[in-house]
C-alpha cells in the first residue's frame, strides 16, 4: 500500500522566532508547501496566518495562499479548521467556503497546551453536515481514544463519507502522550479500512512518524509538528521533514503516493488537476 505523505509548513503556534523558516505569508506558505511537494508530499495541510503571523480564519488571505499553491504544484488542499486556540469556532468552520478538496474536523473540546480547545458537538455535527454537502473529505483528528467513538457517532449519523480518514495526533499536553502504546492502542481500535496517519508532536516525531509506517499508516511531515529535523538541529522548512518521511517509507518497501494515488485511496470526490 503506498504512503500518502502530507506536508503540513506552519501550525497554530509556532513563530518565526521559533524557527525563521517557518512560513507566515500566503507567499511563503505557498513556497514551502511546492518544495514539500517536489519532496514527495501529496497533500497539503494549511494554516493560514496574519500580518502579525497570528493564526486567522480570514477568507481573503486563504484565497491568496490557495492561489499561490496552485500557480506552483498541482498538492491536495486541506485547510486546517482547527485554526488555532484564539479563533472561534463559527469563524473556523467559514473556511470550508474556499471549497478545499480536505479540511480537518476535530470532534471534541479539549485542553490544549495551557489554552482551551473549542469543539461544541452541535456545532461539530454542523461543520460535518457543510462539508458533506460541499463534498469536501473530513480528516478525523483523534486527540483521545473517546475522540474515535465521537467520530464513530458522526458516521452512524450518516455525516461521515464512507472512506473513513484519521489523524491519530499524539504529543499535545492534553491529549494522548506521544508513546508507541498509545498510538498502537488508537490503531487497533480504528474501524475496518480506514486510512490514517500519525501526528506526532514535538521530540518524538520521528520515532512515531516510523511506527506509524511500519503499521501501515500514511505520514505527515513539517513545521507543525517539529521544528527539528534532528537533536538540536533546527529544520530549514519543511522539505528536509518531507524527505525524511519519504526515506522512511522506501526503507520499509513502500512506495509514496502520486497525487492521483492520494486521490483514489482518500475517495475525493473532487476531480484531480495535473501539472
Ligand atoms: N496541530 C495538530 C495538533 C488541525 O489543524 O485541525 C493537529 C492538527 C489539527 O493539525
Ligand atoms: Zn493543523
Amino acid at each position: 500500500m503506498s504512503v500518502i505523505v502530507t506536508v503540513a509548513p506552519t501550525g497554530p503556534i509556532a513563530t518565526k522566532t521559533d524557527n525563521p523558516t517557518l512560513p507566515t505569508t500566503p507567499q511563503e506558505i505557498a513556497d514551502a508547501v511546492a518544495d514539500g511537494y517536489r519532496a514527495g508530499a501529496a497533500v497539503a495541510h494549511i494554516h493560514l496566518r496574519d500580518e502579525m503571523q497570528r493564526p486567522t480564519a480570514d477568507l481573503g488571505i486563504g484565497r491568496r495562499v490557495l492561489e499561490a499553491i496552485a500557480d506552483q504544484c498541482p498538492i491536495l488542499i486541506q485547510l486546517s479548521t482547527g485554526v488555532g486556540l484564539s479563533v472561534p469556532f463559527e469563524e473556523r468552520a467559514r473556511l470550508v467556503d474556499l471549497h478545499p478538496q480536505m479540511a480537518t474536523l476535530n470532534p471534541c473540546s479539549m485542553s490544549f497546551g495551557d489554552g482551551e480547545f473549542l469543539n461544541p458537538p452541535k456545532s461539530v455535527e454542523r461543520l460535518a453536515a457543510k462539508m458533506r454537502d460541499l463534498g469536501i473529505t473530513p480528516e478525523l483528528e483523534i486527540y483521545d481514544t473517546g475522540h474515535l467513538d465521537s467520530c464513530l457517532r458522526l458516521r452512524d449519523k450518516g455525516l461521515l463519507p464512507e472512506q473513513l480518514q484519521f489523524s491519530i495526533v499524539l504529543g499535545v499536553r492534553g491529549g494522548m502522550a506521544a508513546t508507541p502504546r498509545n498510538l498502537l492502542n488508537t490503531v487497533e481500535q480504528l474501524p475496518d479500512g480506514a486510512v490514517w496517519q500519525v501526528i506526532a508532536i514535538g521530540k518524538s516525531n520521528l520515532e512515531l512518524t516510523a511506527i506509524g509506517l511500519a503499521l501501515g499508516g500514511n505520514a505527515r511531515a513539517g513545521l507543525e509538528d517539529t521544528l527539528y529535523v534532528e537533536k538540536g538541529v533546527l529544520s530549514a522548512g519543511s522539505a528536509p521533514l518531507v524527505t525524511r518521511a519519504v526515506r522512511l517509507a522506501e526503507g520499509l518497501g513502500r512506495q509514496v503516493a502520486t497525487v492521483p494515488d492520494a486521490v483514489a485511496r482518500l475517495g475525493l470526490l473532487w476531480p484531480v488537476q495535473t501539472a
